[in-house]
């Protein structure tokens, strides 16, 4: 289960602007891994300056999300979409792309109805979703780290990588932090663009509820190194 931050595959402060260099460079990593060790796995993305800048605009003009807002972020999130389905494919990989909101009924991902990806997975394909927006009672953004440790548990994923920009999760000094401990006490860097959906601390936090055995926090160019155990980012030890 790899997430492909939006800080890493977007310029996140510049709006609706992929950074296509990143997206290669991560995608090259998963074309390695899948060609060399396994081609078992899932891709979710981050919504990044497409998805989270949306999402502010929405809320600063309409005053939240209502059904028009959803349609705009849900619209910016399928153009990035698709800016990584393309990178894949073009790349040779077999994947198919699965949107959110045509598979979850409310922001909880752990609700959501993940038969179509499961089973594309067991085809052979590559299922790749994001962090969308979907209408409930009103409109909600279904954050993609969530998405990630639902997938992680319900396929029953080895590792779960996050990928962002940065190495790892970085403490006051931006030093990386090599390891964390369930209720253990980090103070970070706080050097984040905009985040909707809660940022670094709450991505530690999720992580600790994927049950796959190397949970890491890298930076999207170890992708593959993370992949393999080796010891990069930082570790979420989310088993002892
Ligand atoms: O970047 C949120 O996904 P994330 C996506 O994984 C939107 O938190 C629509 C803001």
């Amino acid at each position: 289960m790899i997430k492909l931050g939006g800080s890493f595959i977007t310029e996140k402060d510049r709006p609706y602007t992929v950074n296509w260099e990143a997206l290669q460079v991560g995608i090259e990593q998963i074309k390695a891994f899948y060609e060399k060790h396994s081609p078992h796995m899932v891709i979710v993305h981050g919504g990044g300056s497409f998805g989270h800048y949306e999402t502010q605009e929405v809320k600063r003009k309409r005053g939240f999300i209502d059904c028009y807002g959803v349609a705009l972020i849900q619209r910016s999130m399928m153009i990035l979409s698709l800016a990584v389905l393309d990178t894949m494919v073009r790349k040779g990989l077999p994947s198919s792309l699965h949107p959110p909101h045509s598979f979850c009924k409310n922001e909880n991902a752990y609700e959501c109805n993940y038969e179509v990806i499961v089973d594309d997975l067991e085809k052979g394909l590559i299922p790749i979703t994001y962090g969308d927006s979907v209408f409930s009672d009103k409109g909600k953004i279904i954050s993609g780290d969530d998405l990630s440790v639902a997938i992680s548990n319900k396929i029953g994923a080895d590792c779960l990588i996050f990928s962002s920009n940065v190495e790892g999760v970085l403490d006051k000094e931006g030093k990386v932090i090599k390891e964390i401990k369930k209720g253990e006490r980090i103070s970070i860097n706080k050097n984040e663009v905009f985040d909707v959906t809660g940022g670094i601390l709450s991505k530690v936090e999720k992580s600790f509820l994927s049950n796959a055995r190397n949970v890491r926090i890298v930076s999207g160019k170890d992708i593959y190194r993370a992949l393999m155990g080796f010891e990069v980012g930082t570790k979420i030890a989310n088993r002892s």
